[in-house]
C-alpha cells in the first residue's frame, strides 16, 4: 500500500505502509475495558508510558465512557478527568495525543493541553463545533459513524442495509466538517463498530471494509474493535477481558481489509500482530 499522510496540528503521520497503533486511555471510573482503574494520575500516566512502549503511535484520551447504555457525564467533570492526563502526558511524550470527545469546550482545552487529534464518536452529531476547534489549528479529526447516543444505541432498531447506512452518514459528517472549514487532509473516517449495529452487521463492516475504504479513498480510516460486546457475542459470551485473541482476530482482518489506524486496549499483542501481517502482506 502507498504511504499517505495524516495531517495533525503539529505533524504529518504518515500511513497506508504501515498500520498506525492507537493506546486507548480511558480515565473513567466506569469504562467497559479498563474498569476505573486508570482514574488516579499516575496510574493513567503510567499505562499511557508503556502503551508508547510497547509502540503505540498515538494515545488517546476519553473522560467520557461510550459503552452501550452509558451514562452522559457533564462537561466540567470530563475536564477534570481529562486535562491533567493530557497537560502530564504531552509535557513527557511526543507521542500524538488524541481527545476523544463529543463536547466542543472539551477538545478546545484539550488541544489547548497539547492533544492534536479530535476523535468525535457522533461524527459531528452532536456539536459541530468541534470542528471548528479542530480547524483553528488544523488538529485532525476523527469522524466515527454512530447512531442515537451511546445511552441509547443498543435499543435503536437494526437498519436494513449497514454499509449504505454508514457511507451516507459518514459522508454528512464530512460535509459538515468541511462547511465548517475542516481540510480533507486532517481528517479520518472509522465505521463505529459496535455503535448501533447488530453483531451481524459488525461482522459485515469489518468484512467489507475494504469497499468503505473505495468510497472514501482520500482519508485514513481508522476501526475500533478491541474487546467489543460483539466478540463477546461470537465467543459463548467471553467477559471483556478474556476477548484478546477475538480482538486480535478481528485487528489482522481490520488491516488485511484496509484499516490504517487501529483503535485498541492491548498495543502489545496488536503491534505483533501488525508486525506479521505487514511481513506476509509485503511478501
Ligand atoms: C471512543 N471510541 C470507542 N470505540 C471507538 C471506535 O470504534 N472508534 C473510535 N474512533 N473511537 C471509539
Amino acid at each position: 500500500m502507498p504511504t499517505h499522510e495524516w495531517k495533525l496540528a503539529r505533524r504529518t503521520l504518515p500511513y497506508g505502509e504501515h498500520t498506525l497503533v492507537m493506546g486507548v486511555l480511558n480515565v473513567t471510573p466506569d469504562s467497559f475495558s479498563d474498569g476505573g482503574e486508570f482514574f488516579s494520575l499516575d496510574r493513567a500516566i503510567a499505562h499511557a508510558a508503556q502503551m508508547i512502549d510497547e509502540g503505540a503511535d498515538i494515545i488517546d484520551i476519553g473522560g467520557e465512557s461510550t459503552r452501550p447504555g452509558s451514562e452522559f457525564v457533564f462537561e466540567e467533570e470530563e475536564l477534570q478527568r481529562v486535562i491533567p492526563v493530557i497537560e502530564r502526558l504531552s509535557a513527557r511524550s511526543s507521542v500524538p495525543i488524541s481527545i476523544d470527545t463529543t463536547k466542543s469546550p472539551v477538545a478546545r482545552a484539550a488541544i489547548a493541553a497539547g492533544a492534536e487529534i479530535v476523535n468525535d464518536i457522533s461524527g459531528l452529531r452532536f456539536d459541530p463545533l468541534i470542528a471548528d476547534e479542530a480547524a483553528r489549528v488544523k488538529a485532525g479529526l476523527v469522524l466515527m459513524h454512530s447512531r442515537g447516543s451511546p445511552k441509547t444505541m443498543q435499543q435503536l432498531p437494526p437498519v436494513d442495509d449497514i454499509m449504505s447506512e454508514v457511507i451516507s452518514g459518514l459522508r454528512q459528517s464530512v460535509a459538515v466538517a468541511e462547511e465548517r472549514g475542516i481540510a480533507r487532509d486532517n481528517l479520518a473516517i472509522d465505521p463505529g463498530v459496535g455503535f448501533g449495529k447488530t453483531v451481524a452487521q459488525n461482522v459485515e463492516l469489518i468484512a467489507k471494509l475494504d469497499q468503505l475504504a473505495g468510497e472514501f479513498p482520500e482519508f485514513p480510516i481508522l476501526i475500533g474493535t478491541s474487546r467489543k460486546s460483539f466478540i463477546g457475542k461470537l465467543l459463548n459470551n467471553e467477559p471483556a477481558d478474556e476477548r484478546l485473541h477475538g480482538t486480535t482476530a478481528s485487528i489482522v482482518a481490520s488491516v488485511l481489509n484496509g484499516a490504517h489506524i487501529v483503535r485498541v486496549h492491548d498495543v502489545k499483542a496488536t503491534v505483533d500482530a501488525i508486525k506479521v501481517v505487514e511481513a506476509i502482506r509485503t511478501g
